[in-house]
């Protein structure tokens, strides 16, 4: 079956769940420039439940994408039964994604992990909480012996709380003095910390989503904005029917609502992203649409970059992207001419070939226009999970807690005060380890042990078969912590089972830098437990004590993690230091910096034009961006002695792995709007599971033609890794290339779809994907591939 293709459905009800699935982004409540976004509260409760019969209502905020939207969950009998906007929150004024309204069913879907498991004799077998971390603790206690710290590893999420990825940076950086702690976080949005870090010296996302009220120009940099967080695109959509519309420019090979919607869409062929940006900031420059005050007195590194775009004239970067060159020029003179100009950059850049390298020409772009800092002058690097962002701020990413630098020893002596250790009790050799070398480590035997928390990485990390074969190991002892048993935990050694979102109580920070409270609104199911308890508790048994035999960590709940953290971030970028439980629980949403000098939060960074890039308060020094090689410290005094801002260029490099003879297409893979990930929570949602029960395949018009293929044919697409099978739909994506959602793993979700034995490992899009990841982020490369495509069966024919 396939999904009613959006907003072009005829046949809507006045039945609402069929309206919000059909139509994802409702009525709309148009507005003008620099009005306020009208406020629209959305609701959804279960049958037979009405506003009187909620119990209480229990703030918190979204957790199926980064956008944090502000919502209050209904709670009766002790069990959530729906969940409403809050109309004063910041960021959504009152709108809910419709995956938050219906997702919430999971928490008490009957399949959810309720006790621990432990494997014996090769089968899991449920056991008891002490049982299981025994096991863990006397691996850890055994490994720490006789391999030392570095045969430790976890791999975490960008789904947790600020305070658990705190908290588990600190045990792992800290009490046992690992480097290998990363989260999935890596495939998501270390490039948007990593580009950042190249242009500003520091993560921190410098606009605001309010800049949506002011702009005159929005450009969405691979970002398909509608279907990934579509409460932001309400407000874009509000805008383009009010007075006064912004004008839209779209990067992005396929027609997504938001190319539907665009004054210019450019569709480049997939991982020509560099060539574009640079096609486009020659035109900026020639035609002379940069702001050069701004340039003087805020940047360093302009000159290389009018000599490196130089040669990207519109014919030559025509040809490598495909597109044509006049629409070239014509993007160009929207975003040049912008008075207000807004970008967001997302997952077409990051998991792109050149994924650095790109976005950072979209912050040159902002650089050289001079466009940072004002209402409607917004830049957002844009995160995807809901938490993400907390996970780099707390270090729990491959960065050190605070956006510390971790080649600045001054900065290694600051934790280890903190946490009251030996400086040289944390890691500081080299970078946190990325979590792609963190599998290899795992594949070449040197980690041991993979604590794997709140993801999924045998549906999402690419080239599945190998991923399965390094969890499989007999040598690696693998824990998994999870809400429901999926493919991953299918291959642990112990499972823990975890509370989630409304079962638990912490913090955490959407994209543009907002901070919510979430809190417990009902016990979790069975003996499952809040992962920072679980953490804890893992710290308690293994006894890990600070210098002064205290234990570490110290504290002991959500709330006092939250005040450590505080102290941590003080005096950093990321300053919580004037936050509070009991400020969240007024205000709903406060953006970071939040301090004495900022008490109410700060809307946009850089407004002063001063930036954090100062080689002592720095959180990098900044990379090559072509081949990723780290700047020296006194390279990066040399270059930006007083703390500006760093334009950077880069040169486009074609892909490792383009279409060939054998595998004639290009291969993307991404998301739609109904699913989030690998399903464990909208496939257990029947409104979204039914809405896109099965993996498909977006082939263009003209190739379908060509090959004889037919809508809802069954084909298989063929990479050099292993073969999938999919529905064809047909659409005006860019011929020449084939679109595969990736949320479809085998795993049976409540009798949905999956486990057929035959087709076990079929359907994946990481099946295809390949191993690699851009040089400078480490981030893997899911959107730039090869692949070939033949037909298994006619649509009549096709049972799916
Ligand atoms: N419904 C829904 N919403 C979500 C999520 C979800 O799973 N489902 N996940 C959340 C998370 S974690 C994330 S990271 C975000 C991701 O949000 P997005 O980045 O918006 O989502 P994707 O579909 O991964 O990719 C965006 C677009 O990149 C395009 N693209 C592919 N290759 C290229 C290329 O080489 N160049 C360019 N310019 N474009 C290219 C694709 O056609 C696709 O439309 O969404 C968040 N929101
Ligand atoms: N081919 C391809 N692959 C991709 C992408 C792509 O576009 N294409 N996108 C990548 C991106 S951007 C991302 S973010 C990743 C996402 O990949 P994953 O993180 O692997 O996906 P999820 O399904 O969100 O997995 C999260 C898991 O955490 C569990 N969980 C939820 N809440 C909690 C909690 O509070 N505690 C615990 N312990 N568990 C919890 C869920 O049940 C689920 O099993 O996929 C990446 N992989
Ligand atoms: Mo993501």
């Amino acid at each position: 079956m396939k999904p009613p293709p959006l907003g072009t459905r005829q046949d809507v009800t006045s039945d609402e769940v069929t309206s919000r699935i059909s139509d994802p982004w409702g009525p709309r409540t148009p507005y003008g420039p620099g009005e306020d976004w009208p406020t629209r509260v959305d609701e959804h409760l279960a049958d037979g439940v009405s506003t009187e019969t909620v119990d209480r209502w229990v703030r918190t905020a979204s957790v199926l994408h980064s956008n944090g939207d502000g919502l209050d969950i209904a709670v009766a009998d002790d069990r959530i039964v729906g969940v409403r906007g809050r109309a004063d929150d910041r960021v959504n004024h009152g709108r809910v994604d419709i995956k938050d309204l219906y997702g919430w069913q999971a928490n008490s879907s009957r399949d959810r992990l309720t006790r621990p498991r432990i494997r014996e004799n090769g089968v899991l077998v449920e056991c008891s909480w002490d049982a299981a971390m025994e096991r863990i603790v006397s691996r850890s206690r055994e490994l720490l012996a006789e391999r030392g710290p570095s045969s430790i590893g976890f791999y975490t999420s960008g789904q947790l709380f600020l305070e658990e990825y705190y908290t588990l940076g600190v045990i792992a950086h800290g009490a046992i003095g690992t480097n290998h702690l990363d989260g999935n976080t890596r495939l998501c949005t270390a490039t948007a910390a990593e580009a950042l870090k190249e242009s500003f010296a520091s993560d921190g996302q410098p606009g605001s989503y309010a800049d949506i009220d002011h702009a005159d120009v929005i450009a969405l940099f691979g970002h398909n904005i509608a279907e990934t967080q579509t409460v932001t695109w309400m407000r874009i959509l509000d805008r383009l029917a009010g007075p006064n519309p912004p004008r839209i420019v779209c990067v992005d090979p396929r027609p997504t609502p938001v190319a539907r919607h665009a004054a210019v869409h450019l569709a480049p062929l997939p991982g020509t992203n560099v060539a574009l940006m640079n096609g486009l900031l020659r035109e900026i420059i020639t035609n002379g649409w940069i702001d050069e005050d701004y340039i003087d007195s805020h940047t360093v590194g302009f000159d290389e970059l009018r000599q490196r775009v130089e040669q990207y004239t519109p014919e030559v970067v025509a040809d490598i992207c495909g597109i044509p060159a006049d629409d070239l020029r014509h993007a160009a003179r929207v975003l040049g001419t912008a008075e207000r100009l807004m970008s967001t950059v997302l997952q077409g850049f990051y998991q792109s070939h050149q994924a650095t390298a790109a976005s950072v020409q979209v912050n040159n772009l902002h650089l050289i226009r001079g466009m940072l800092g004002r209402p409607g002058c917004g830049l957002l690097q844009m995160n995807g999970q809901p938490t993400a962002e907390n996970t780099r701020e707390c270090g729990a990413d491959g960065d050190l807690a605070g956006f510390r630098n971790w080649s600045n020893d001054d900065h290694i002596a600051e934790l280890a005060e903190l946490w009251n250790i030996d400086k040289n009790q944390i890691p500081h050799y080299g970078p946190p380890t990325h979590a792609m070398q963190i599998f290899r480590y795992a594949e070449q035997g040197t980690v041991r042990m993979l604590w794997i928390s709140a993801t999924n990485p045998a549906v999402s990390l690419p080239e599945l078969p190998r991923v399965r074969s390094i969890l499989a190991q007999e040598r690696l002892f693998v824990v998994a912590q999870d809400m429901f048993a999926n493919e991953t935990t299918e291959l642990a050694d112990v499972v823990l089972p975890a509370a989630g979102w409304g079962e638990k109580t912490g913090t955490f920070t959407n994209a543009d830098r907002t901070v919510h409270l979430s809190e417990k609104a009902i016990d979790p199911p069975g003996e499952a437990r809040a992962d920072l308890d679980i953490f804890l508790d893992y710290s308690r048994r293994m006894d890990f004590r600070d210098r002064d035999g205290n234990s570490l960590p110290q504290w002991g709940d959500a709330e006092s993690a939250f005040d450590a953290w505080r102290r941590c971030s003080a005096g950093r970028p990321c300053d919580y230091s004037g936050l509070s439980y009991e400020m969240l629980r007024e205000r709903s949403g406060v953006q970071w910096p939040c301090n004495e000098d900022a008490p109410e939060g700060t809307e946009r960074l850089y407004a002063n034009g001063k930036f954090w890039s100062a080689p002592d308060y720095c959180e990098a020094y900044g990379k090559d961006l072509v081949t990723g090689t780290p700047l020296e410290p006194t390279e990066y005094r040399a270059l930006n002695p007083d703390a500006r801002a760093i334009i950077k260029a880069a040169q486009y490099i074609p892909p490792h792995e383009q279409p060939s003879d054998d595998y004639p297409f290009a291969l993307i893979t991404g998301r739609t709007v109904y699913h989030f990930h690998t399903r464990t929570k909208t496939g257990r949602a029947s409104e979204l599971n039914d809405a896109a029960p099965d993996v498909w395949v977006e082939l263009s018009v003209h190739d379908a033609a060509e090959r004889e293929i037919g809508d809802g044919d069954l084909v298989e697409i063929s990479s050099p890794r292993s073969a999938i099978t999919a529905t064809v739909r047909i659409t005006d994506i860019r011929p020449g290339v084939l679109f595969v959602p990736f949320h479809y793993g085998y795993w049976d979700i409540d009798g949905h779809a999956g486990a057929d034995a035959d087709t076990a490992h079929e359907r994946a899009a990481n099946e295809l994907t390949l191993t690699d990841w851009d040089p400078a982020s480490k981030q893997p490369i899911f959107k730039t591939g090869a692949a070939k495509l033949t037909r298994v069966s006619r649509d009549k024919e096709n049972g799916r």
